[in-house]
């Protein structure tokens, strides 16, 4: 397996102007004829041989301006097709290939799912379709003509504009589409099959007509709405917020039920996993409709941010990654509430990000090498990416930053571009040198700033010393240089002890931040009337860990009073989490007393849930809900031991439960929707819903046997499926008939619902007992269960390998083996859901040791395993080294 590196990048010695493909589809034996117009690269070598990149291909025919080639011009491995003596001019090369849809189990490049043709070509699977440049560099202009039978395909997708379509011989017609814009071939997308379609249109800010539509299997039209109307909010709100308008006839979404991930940016042509399209009050939760509404978000973002300015190469991942999620949260927290969006924000990125960036498979936000490019589509690269544009605009501020941007599209539009021209944008726009900021690209891991504080009661100044740490990280993917301080926004204010922004000036702090940018810097405040509360990183305004030492009583006093919404979360996070780090590391048993730490916590909680848990219940759901295990773990670091922090959160959900009982079941009456009120996905909706569900999570812990009669009458009335699936999980934690009972009858109603029976495998799998481990190997015999299922895999054996840490972390290690062994089974099917199962074994290192030693051998069984994909063994081999 050879190594990529980001300094060895050279341009193509080829170009390919403008591609005709014709596609045939047949269920085994589908033809394509791609016609290739030429010329050599005058950036690249000339006289170079030509090698077109292939991967799994039957290949029938070469031509070369429209002459067979003759013996030895060419060379044909299924991984490439040479020709050595290409001409030196533009020139015409038809190739005719075949392939079979129905065997490709890896998803990538043309497959089947449920009997619809679909495609997936990044990062590199347009190669499985046609001998091709496959690099995201070579840009071509490219014309479909996709031919199937009428009744197997009545439904013809391409790229761009439909330009004809007809009949072609008996039983067959065809479709024609012609895409203007010049993409890589990541982007071609097709799509046949037998689909029922939801429309609308939408009037650009350019005057242009657009016809908007969402294919899903038909039947499900009704529940694609959402979606469709997602798609126009989602047009609407790049063309206010960042002036980019949509530039083709129409905008096509296609679900399918097997997809490697969430969905894909296709030119005018985007597919989607069905699981993030679908929605009915019925079957879809509040999650689903947000997580549907921000992916149908970015796929469209993507049209400029990804599309019309693409990546030069992989290494640039994040150039369009990082930015179009940044894009797609903005949307979110614009269409929702921004606060709650933020905190959902961070915590997706302490869960997954943080724990990437101190583990084994580490690497830059932009790598410098890789093995198997499909292994760094990372939260590093998607999250973290994000973060560094956030930071950006709090450096710049939003007007010079959205002056950045507008510079980046138009002197960028249709090239394949580098972070360095993206950073270059906002260089010129700003007149400020990013240089240094530019480190946060390339130097991993997460930095620690420490901060103290100290009064001066005779000066009346209030002194903040910062100080940045950074882990030295020498991974493949990362350069191992020593670290270089980073350029750290630090978004921060003073709280009076009262309440209140406490008086006091700095000059150092502009519009609320100041930038950290040497090891250590300190900031003065003067005419400080009392020791303040300072209230650092509001907004989460950089992805660091914080290492302040505030007592138990500013912590409240952040909670109580902080302007800035975040840190009031991060207040009460913080006292949870000192409570949850101290008694999992004291290994303290299961009782049902967290002591006076937990009590002091209940009282904070208690009478901000008095204050304002109406006010803005999302808001108050999330502060009543405690930082997870993962996240836990991440806090002690080393040694780590999954049993004991489950026990000190459990006892703390018991505490807490015991101390706000009462009002828990006050706001859940308050909050609950009077019978036959209309359903609405809408944010605050979805809040009252989630407190009255957080509510219930407290309650049963405290109350089991009192929680399970409210749970199985939730579960009765409930006319959401986020109500029924919240009544459903305290359920399903405690022991017994009444949740077999549930389950079973759960199970039983939705059993012809997919992605329904995907929260069933997904809860039962996420139940931190013993009897899980067998319960999932059950389920995984399951009539719905399926190998060959994407979602399935995720749904049980994912939830229970990155989602149960007490059981992935068995002491008898027969969790890791599980997850090895379905690795392993699915690595011959798909390689990239097989390799993404075993991140699992990230935080390996963290645990205690005997834990460590099962793990490790776990690890080694599998990289020891002959003919491993490239995926599965990278994966493997990094989190060995
Ligand atoms: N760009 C795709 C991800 C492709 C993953 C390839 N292994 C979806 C997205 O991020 O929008
Ligand atoms: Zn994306």
């Amino acid at each position: 397996q050879t190594i990529v590196r980001l300094a060895d990048y050279r341009p193509s010695d080829y170009l390919i102007d403008r591609v005709e493909l014709d596609v045939r589809l047949h269920p085994t034996e589908t033809r394509v004829t791609a016609t290739l117009a030429l010329r050599p690269n005058p950036a690249g070598e000339a006289g170079a041989p030509l090698v077109l990149d292939g991967d799994e291909l039957t290949l029938l025919a070469v031509a070369l301006d429209g002459q067979p080639t003759g013996p030895g011009a060419i060379e044909v491995t299924p991984r490439a097709l040479t020709l050595h003596q290409p001409p030196q001019r533009p020139f015409v090369l038809e190739i005719e290939t075949q392939v079979n849809p129905s065997a490709n189990t890896k998803l990538m490049g043309l497959y089947r799912s449920n009997g619809v043709y679909c495609t997936q070509c990044e990062a590199d699977g347009f190669r499985r379709i046609t001998y091709f440049l496959d690099r995201p560099d070579v840009m071509a202009v490219y014309t479909t003509r996709i031919e199937a039978d009428r009744d197997e395909a009545p439904v013809l997708l391409g790229n761009g504009n439909p330009v004809e379509q007809g009949e072609a011989g008996p039983g067959r017609h065809y479709a024609i589409w012609h895409d203007p814009h010049p993409k890589p071939a990541y982007l071609f997308a097709v799509v046949g099959g037998r689909l029922g379609r939801v429309g609308s249109r939408f009037t650009t800010m350019e005057g242009r007509e657009v016809e908007i539509a969402v294919y899903v299997e038909p039947g499900k039209e009704g529940r694609a709405n959402f979606a469709l109307d997602a798609v126009a909010r989602s047009m609407a709100w790049d063309e206010r917020t960042f002036g980019r308008a949509y530039d083709l006839d129409v905008f096509n979404v296609v679900a399918v039920s097997d997809f490697n991930m969430g969905a894909m940016e296709n030119k005018g042509l985007n597919i989607f996993n069905d699981k993030y399209v679908l929605a009915s009050p019925d079957t879809a939760t509040d999650a689903d409709y947000a997580n549907i509404e921000a992916i149908i978000a970015h796929e469209y973002f993507h049209n400029w941010s990804g599309n019309r300015v693409t990546c030069r190469d992989w290494f640039q991942l994040c150039l369009k990654e990082g930015l179009t999620v940044f894009r797609d949260q903005e949307f979110s927290s614009d269409e929702r509430s921004r606060p709650v969006h933020r905190i959902a924000e961070v915590r997706t990125l302490r869960a997954r990000q943080f724990p990437e960036d101190a583990g084994p498979l580490a690497h830059p936000v932009r790598p410098q090498a890789y093995r198997e490019i499909n292994n760094f589509y990372t939260a590093t690269v998607y999250e973290k990416g994000a973060e560094i544009v956030r930071m950006l605009r709090t450096l710049l501020g939003p007007e010079v930053f959205r002056r950045g941007m507008d510079r980046y599209f138009s002197t960028c539009d249709g090239t394949a571009a580098t972070v360095e021209d993206f950073l270059a944008a906002f260089a010129a726009e700003s007149g400020r040198d990013l240089d240094a900021f530019a480190r946060w690209y390339a130097q991993a891991g997460t930095p620690t700033v420490a901060v103290a504080g100290a009064y001066d009661a005779g000066r009346r100044t209030y002194t903040l010393s910062f100080r940045q740490s950074l882990p030295v990280i020498a991974t493949e993917a990362a350069a191992a240089a020593e670290p270089r301080p980073l350029v750290i926004p630090v978004a921060l204010g003073l709280v009076a002890p009262g309440g209140g922004p406490a008086a006091g000036r700095s000059e150092r702090v502009s519009d609320g931040v100041f930038v950290l940018e040497a090891p250590e810097d300190s900031l003065v405040f003067t005419d400080v009337e009392a020791a303040p509360v300072p209230s650092l990183f509001r907004g989460f305004s950089a992805p660091v860990k914080v290492d302040h030492a505030l007592t138990r009583d500013e912590r409240l006093t952040l909670l109580a009073h902080d302007g800035d919404a975040f840190n009031r979360w991060q207040a009460a996070q913080s006292l949870a989490m000192e409570v949850l780090v101290a008694r999992a590391t004291a290994g303290a048993p299961l009782a049902a007393e967290a002591g006076p730490e937990g009590d002091a916590l209940g009282r904070a909680l208690a009478t901000f849930l008095d204050g304002e848990a109406l006010a803005d219940p999302a808001f108050a759901a999330l502060v009543l809900t405690l930082p997870g295990e993962q996240e836990v773990a991440q806090a002690i670091g080393a040694d780590v031991d999954p049993d004991a922090i489950w026990r000190a959160r459990q006892t703390l959900r018991v505490q807490l439960g015991r101390n706000l009982g009462a009002r828990l079941l006050g706001l859940r009456d308050a909050l609950a929707q009077p019978p036959g009120a209309p359903f609405s996905p809408d944010a605050a909706s979805a809040g009252r819903r989630a407190l009255r569900n957080a509510a219930l999570d407290l309650v049963a812990a405290a109350d089991p046997e009192g929680g399970t009669a409210l749970a199985v009458a939730q579960l009765e009335d409930a006319v959401t499926m986020t109500d029924r699936l919240a009544a459903l999980a305290p359920l399903s934690l405690v022991p017994g008939e009444a949740r077999e009972a549930a389950l079973a009858r759960f199970g039983e109603t939705y059993r012809d619902e997919p992605l329904v029976l995907d929260k069933w495998f997904a809860l039962q799998a996420m139940i931190p007992e013993a009897g899980t481990l067998e319960r999932v190997r059950g389920l995984m015999r399951h009539p719905a269960f399926s190998l060959g299922n994407p979602n399935r895999v995720r749904s049980l054996v994912a939830s229970f390998s990155l989602n149960n840490p007490t059981q992935f972390h068995r002491p008898d290690g027969a969790g890791y083996d599980l997850t090895a062994e379905v690795v392993l089974a699915l690595d011959g099917k798909n390689p990239q859901v097989a390799a993404r199962l075993l991140t699992a074994f990230n935080t390996w290192r963290m645990v205690e040791d005997g834990r460590r030693q099962r793990a490790a051998e776990a690890l080694r069984r599998v990289a020891g395993t002959p003919g491993l994909s490239p995926d599965v063994s990278d994966i493997a081999g990094r989190s060995l080294a």
